[in-house]
């Protein structure tokens, strides 16, 4: 049984990709910091074997020392997803909040080298992994008022492709998936608990639900040898950019 390793596996686009890759045939290891969360997502996919390892990517040390600790039927991971991230705030730069960019870039790509990092070792000496980073249209399209969001997503989309130049010959594949608007509690965090206004981002349209994206992450992670799928862009159906949506 191969072995996948999700980060911000308690919400959206992670937990989907959980429930995906446990439908795919994979164990998984389910990383976040909601410990509930987590354990019941473990309860509704028994009898896969799911273990749960509560960290935040962005505290280095408790990555590794989870990703150490991992029990032996767990530690050969044969795919990373880095989900694990967010948007803090959507405001002018000269009004940005200095620790909104800290989290932003601490979690988006500091978070997502740190568990790269923790878990290179074992891909490396196996010769064998796939790793597959959540960016966002955001790394590749600039909107008003994304600035440090739209920078650390950017990170990720270059990350990528410099990380796929790197491990290919390790035998480690890397790919990027890049979701639009997909309703999770991505606006709600993005505006700190204003449900209103993050309610308002998905009104009108039909926005992707996290299980849309995560159906793609289980294909591309799920072909045969010869076939990367390197990117994938994924709008909403009513959506032609970032900011540009046909509302009803
Ligand atoms: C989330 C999509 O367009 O709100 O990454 O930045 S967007």
């Amino acid at each position: 049984m191969k072995t996948a390793f999700i980060t911000g596996a308690s919400s959206g686009i992670g937990r989907a990709t959980a429930v995906a890759l446990a439908a795919a045939g994979f164990q998984l290891v389910v990383a976040g910091r909601r410990r509930e969360r987590l354990d019941a997502l473990a309860a509704e996919l028994a009898p896969v074997p799911v273990h749960v390892l509560v960290f935040d990517v962005r505290d280095r040390g408790a990555v590794s020392v989870a990703v150490a600790a991992l029990p032996l039927a767990f530690q050969a991971v044969d795919v990373l997803v880095n989900n694990a991230g967010g948007a803090h705030g959507l405001n002018p730069i000269q009004a940005g909040d200095p620790s909104d960019w800290d989290q932003m870039l601490d979690s988006n790509v500091r978070g997502l080298l740190n568990v790269t990092h923790a878990l290179l070792p074992g891909m490396t000496a196996r010769q064998t992994g796939f790793i597959v980073n959540v960016g966002s249209i955001a790394g590749q399209e600039a909107y008003a008022n994304g600035n440090v969001y739209c920078a650390s997503k950017a990170a990720v989309a270059m990350l990528t492709k410099t990380m796929r130049l790197d491990l290919l010959p390790a035998g480690i594949k890397v790919a990027e998936v890049n979701p639009g608007a997909v309703e999770t509690e991505f606006s709600q965090v993005r505006f700190k608990g204003d449900a209103e206004r993050a309610a308002k981002v998905y009104q009108g349209f039909e926005p992707l639900r996290p299980e849309d994206v995560a159906e793609i992450i289980a294909f591309m992670v799920t072909r045969p040898p010869h076939v990367t799928i390197a990117e994938v862009l994924v709008l909403a159906g009513a959506q032609s950019a970032a900011t540009t949506i046909l509302r009803k």
